[in-house]
C-alpha cells in the first residue's frame, strides 16, 4: 500500500512535468489519491465544541416549557435524545396546543394525522408521517428508529406497528378543534395558509453535557390540509437535521417550501461552511423567500421559521414574517424571544 502510494505520488509528480492526463492514472479530478471524509471536519472558523453547558431551543411560545421537562433530563447528565423525546411529549399530550399530538387540528377530511422526526448525535433517525390515534409521534418516531431497521413508516403500517409496541390507541380529535374544522368546512377555503393562528409545529435542537447534539420535530401540520398531506416535519434534512460535528437545525411554517430548499440541512451546510448559526438561518430564508412558488398565488399569510445551534452552543433564529419565537434554555436562562425577520 505503501509502495502505491509512493508510485502515485511519482507519476503525479511526473504528470505536473510531462502533462500525462490524471485519468490515465487511474485518477479522476474528482477521485484522487486523498482520503475524503463523508462529513468534511468543521472549518477552521468553527467554534470549538462546548461540553458541562447544556442548551435548548425550542420553536414557539411553548417551547418554553418543553425545555423545561427536556432540561431535567439533560441536568440529570441525561442523554440529549431523552430529553427532547420527553419535551416535545409534552407538547403532544396537551390537548390545548392544537397543531402537536392530542388535539391537533384535524385534515380537511376531519381526521387528525400526526407527522414526527427525531435524530441523534451518530446519525441514527427515525420518521413517522400520516400517523392516526396515536398521541406521541415523537416516541413512535424514535421505536422505528431504535427497533426497526427502516427509518420511515407512514399511515396504517405505521399504526400497526405503534400498536404492537405497545403505544395507546385514541381518539385524538377534541371539540375545540372538531368546531374550528365544522367552521372552516362551511367555506373550505384551499389551501390554508400555515400563518400566525395556524402554527405551532414543535421543532426542540439541544445539547447534553457531553456536547452531543440531538434534535426532533413533531406536528400535526398544516390545519384542514388533504388527507395524506405531509409536510417537511417529519422529512429529515428539511423539518430537522442534526450534524454532531457541525450544529442542530429544525424547521416551522409552510412545509412545502421548506422542503423546496430542503431547509433544516442547507442550514447545517452553512454552518459547516463557517456561518453562524444566526447567518445560516438567514441565509436558508432568503433562499426560500428566492424560490417561493406560493408567491404566485397569495403568499402574504405565509410563514416560515428556522431555529439553530452549533456545537460551540451558539444559538440562531430567523424567520420569513414578524411574530415567529422560540424558547431558549440554558444555565439560569428561561425565555422566549422573537425572531428576527426578513419582510414585513
Ligand atoms: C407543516 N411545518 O406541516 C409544518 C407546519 C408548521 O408551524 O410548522 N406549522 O408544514
Amino acid at each position: 500500500m505503501k509502495n502505491r502510494r509512493k508510485f502515485i505520488k511519482q507519476l503525479t509528480s511526473l504528470t505536473a512535468v510531462v502533462g500525462i492526463p490524471s485519468i490515465l492514472l487511474g485518477q479522476t479530478p474528482w477521485n484522487n489519491t486523498k482520503e475524503v471524509k463523508a462529513t468534511p471536519p468543521a472549518t477552521s472558523k468553527s467554534p470549538k465544541r462546548a461540553l458541562n453547558r447544556p442548551l435548548i431551543v425550542s420553536t414557539w411560545d411553548f417551547g418554553l416549557k418543553a425545555n423545561e421537562a427536556a432540561w431535567t433530563i439533560l441536568i440529570k447528565d441525561g442523554a440529549v435524545l431523552d430529553a427532547v423525546e420527553q419535551g416535545i411529549r409534552l407538547c403532544e399530550n396537551d390537548p390545548n396546543e392544537r397543531s402537536v399530538g392530542f388535539g391537533g387540528r384535524p385534515d380537511r377530511d376531519g381526521h387528525v394525522t400526526l407527522d414526527a422526526c427525531i435524530m441523534d448525535h451518530k446519525g441514527n433517525i427515525g420518521s413517522v408521517v400520516f400517523l392516526e390515534h396515536i398521541a406521541n409521534p415523537i416516541s413512535v418516531a424514535r421505536a422505528i428508529m431504535e427497533k426497526t431497521p427502516h427509518v420511515m413508516l407512514a399511515g396504517e403500517g405505521a399504526l400497526q406497528f405503534a400498536l404492537e409496541q405497545g403505544f395507546k390507541k385514541e381518539n385524538l380529535l377534541v371539540a375545540d378543534s372538531e368546531r374550528e374544522w365544522r367552521e372552516w368546512l362551511i367555506k373550505s377555503d384551499y389551501p390554508p395558509a400555515v400563518n400566525i393562528e395556524n402554527h405551532d409545529t414543535i421543532g426542540m435542537i439541544a445539547m447534553d453535557n457531553a456536547g452531543n447534539l440531538g434534535g426532533g420535530c413533531s406536528t400535526s401540520g398544516m390545519a384542514f390540509k388533504m388527507h395524506g398531506r405531509i409536510g417537511d416535519s417529519p422529512i429529515i434534512g428539511s423539518g430537522l437535521y442534526v450534524d454532531n460535528e457541525v450544529g442542530a437545525v429544525t424547521a416551522t411554517g409552510q412545509g412545502e417550501e421548506v422542503i423546496r430548499v430542503v431547509g433544516s440541512f442547507r442550514v447545517v451546510e452553512e454552518m459547516r461552511h463557517g456561518a453562524s448559526p444566526q447567518k445560516a438561518c438567514e441565509k436558508a430564508v432568503v433562499a426560500i423567500k428566492e424560490k417561493f412558488v406560493l408567491r404566485e398565488k397569495d403568499w402574504s399569510n405565509t410563514q416560515i421559521g428556522f431555529i439553530a445551534i452549533n456545537i460551540g452552543g451558539e444559538i440562531g433564529a430567523f424567520s420569513l414574517r414578524p411574530g415567529f419565537t422560540y424558547a431558549v434554555k440554558l444555565d439560569t436562562v428561561a425565555e422566549i424571544r422573537k425572531a428576527r425577520h426578513l419582510i414585513d
